[in-house]
């Protein structure tokens, strides 16, 4: 399944390169090929597009570009919430990228081998090329997953709400253009018996009636399969037919919390056992409409303590047997969202190598109200739960569309349920046995445990030699530093502080 989780940014990258006249030879590493990857012979500018989870994969092939005389330019995630570790690795770091960036960029691509440039545009791009100006780059890697094939696209950016720790919180709404949209949606139509298309939008259907209004005036009731992440405040029961009638058959809506965020799942101020009984209670309602559900759950908030925030999520899982849970380890990336800057302050950001910061490999803010072990227990507990043979058995059951319920029970005895259960035994056993392993989760040690570095080994094969020294760390507090030196700036630069300052 992996190439259909590919990024839309790296094809957007190279159409634009095309059409400001470069040649572009484009690579998708969807993490099962070869490594070190099979990359064109001494390309003069390399934009290389990761996660943090990728960063350190990043940072081995951009030394190892740099080495023949490439100039390397990171973009994605990682760029956004670290860029300072990364203009370390880097010649160039690009935040916010449109057009215009990449041009500026490439009319004079010095290498910077000192110390990398942090650019960025003012805003998110007003447009992003659509399907057809990325099908040339869409193709060759859709090819690499040859079941199940998901083109992405891409109709908004940014998102209306607030949530305190996701990324978009501070990034106004904006929807693209909608007769491109149907333009793109009417060729996929031409190219496959039965699309499938996912949309990447960060809260899919914020301007809904405009959405649906477009994919009716380019594509027959029912004749793509449509996936997308929404939250359950726009997913009403008026919507859901809707959403049926146009062909969604895949929805992810986060609940997060039960005791926080209840204005994106529509319950107010509802906590606790009540919040349950309503989210579980929409979420049968949705089941009834759209056949496949992850609910999106975060652990370790700041609002948990106890048992009773898990105990909590098995009761969801019994009431809503048919949706496939989906849980997070609570994570600061970086720059992300303000909130890690509380967390940085707090001392609670741990410096996990990057490698491990995907949600659920690391934790890496310590929890406020739990100790490590029992914290561990509480995971485990709620994994075995949702991934016993009876809740594999009973979300079976309730669904009836043949791909949906057996990619469930794939997930549940795959890394995502069993292997999870068994990573997170072994850290488990590491906090209560290993000294040195207990203190790197305290905060009291900065050494990086054997453990990681090891897997870390393992999974970056022959491209572990290629590692910059030093980069298996990163400073966990590098957000608030650069916070506070841009406070200072403004304070000097303020008129009549000057001398104060
Ligand atoms: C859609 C989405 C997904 C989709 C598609 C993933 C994909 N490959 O793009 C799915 C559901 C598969 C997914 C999976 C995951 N996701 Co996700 N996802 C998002 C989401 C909601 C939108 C991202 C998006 O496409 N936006 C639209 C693009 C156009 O905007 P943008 O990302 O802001 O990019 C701008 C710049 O960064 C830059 N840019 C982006 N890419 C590149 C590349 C180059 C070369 C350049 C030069 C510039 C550039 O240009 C853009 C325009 O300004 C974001 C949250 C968010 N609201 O941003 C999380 C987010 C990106 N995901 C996140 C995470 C953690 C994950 C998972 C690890 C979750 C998990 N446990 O499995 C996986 C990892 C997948 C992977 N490939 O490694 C984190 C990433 C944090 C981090 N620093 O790594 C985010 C930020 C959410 C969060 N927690 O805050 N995700
Ligand atoms: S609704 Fe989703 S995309 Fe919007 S701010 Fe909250 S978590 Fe982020």
């Amino acid at each position: 399944m992996n190439a259909n989780f590919a990024s839309i940014m790296p094809q957007a990258i190279a159409a634009w390169c095309e059409q400001l006249g470069h040649e572009v030879s484009f690579v998708c590493y969807t993490g099962f090929e070869k490594l070190p990857l099979d990359l064109p012979a001494k390309p003069d500018v390399a934009f290389i597009g990761a996660f943090t989870q990728a960063a350190q994969l990043a940072y081995a092939v951009s030394a190892m570009l740099r080495a023949q005389g490439t100039v390397t330019v990171l973009g994605g995630p990682h760029a956004r919430c670290y860029p300072e570790d990364a203009c370390r690795y880097f010649d160039y770091v690009l935040g916010f990228t449109d057009q215009d960036l990449i041009r500026d960029l490439l009319a004079d691509p010095q290498p910077r081998r000192t110390g990398g440039l942090h650019l960025q545009a003012a805003a998110q791009p007003t447009a992003v090329p659509g399907v057809q100006a990325r099908w040339k780059f869409i193709a060759p890697t859709l090819k690499k997953a040859p079941l199940i094939q998901i083109v992405p696209m891409l109709g908004s950016l940014g998102c209306p709400y607030t949530c305190a720790f996701c990324i978009d919180s501070s990034v106004p709404y904006q929807p693209l253009d909608f007769d491109e949209m149907k333009s793109d949606l009417r060729f996929l139509l031409g190219k496959f018996r039965r699309p499938r298309v996912a949309w990447h939008d960060p809260n899919f259907g914020v301007r809904f009636d405009d959405y649906m209004d477009a994919i009716e005036a380019a594509v027959p009731p029912d004749r793509i399969d449509f996936i997308a992440e929404s939250s359950l405040s726009l997913l009403s029961e008026p919507h859901l037919k809707r959403l049926q009638r146009n062909g969604f058959k895949a929805i992810l809506p986060g609940v997060e919390s039960w005791y926080d965020l209840g204005n994106k799942s529509r319950t107010g101020a509802t906590q606790g056992m009540e919040k349950v009984r309503r989210v579980a209670e929409h979420i049968n309602l949705i089941q009834r409409y759209i056949p496949y559900i992850q609910a999106n759950f975060v652990l370790g908030l700041d609002v948990d303590q106890g048992s009773e925030p898990f105990e909590l999520t098995k009761e969801f899982v019994n009431r809503s047997p048919g949706a496939f849970p989906g849980y997070s380890l609570l994570s600061a990336f970086g720059r992300a969202a303000p909130l890690n800057l509380d967390y940085q302050r707090d001392d609670r950001v741990l410096g996990f190598p990057f490698h491990f910061l995907n949600n659920n490999q690391a934790m890496n803010v310590r929890p406020a109200n739990y100790q490590w072990p029992d914290f561990y227990d509480h995971v485990i507990d709620l994994t075995r739960h949702s991934f016993s043979w009876r809740a594999i058995g009973r979300r079976f059951q309730s669904i009836k569309a043949r791909i949906p319920r057996w990619m469930n029970v794939v997930r549940a005895v795959s890394s995502e349920g069993f292997g999870r259960i068994k990573y997170y035994g072994e850290v488990r056993r590491q906090l209560v046995e290993d000294r040195k392993f207990r203190d790197f989760f305290e905060g009291e040690s900065e050494t990086i445990p054997r453990f990681y570095v090891d897997r870390m080994r393992r999974d970056l094969g022959p491209l572990w030699e290629w590692l910059p020294q030093g980069c298996v760390e990163h400073d966990p507090r590098a957000y608030l530093k650069a916070d506070g030196a841009a406070r200072l700036t403004s304070l000097t630069r303020a008129p009549g502080l000057a001398a104060a300052s």
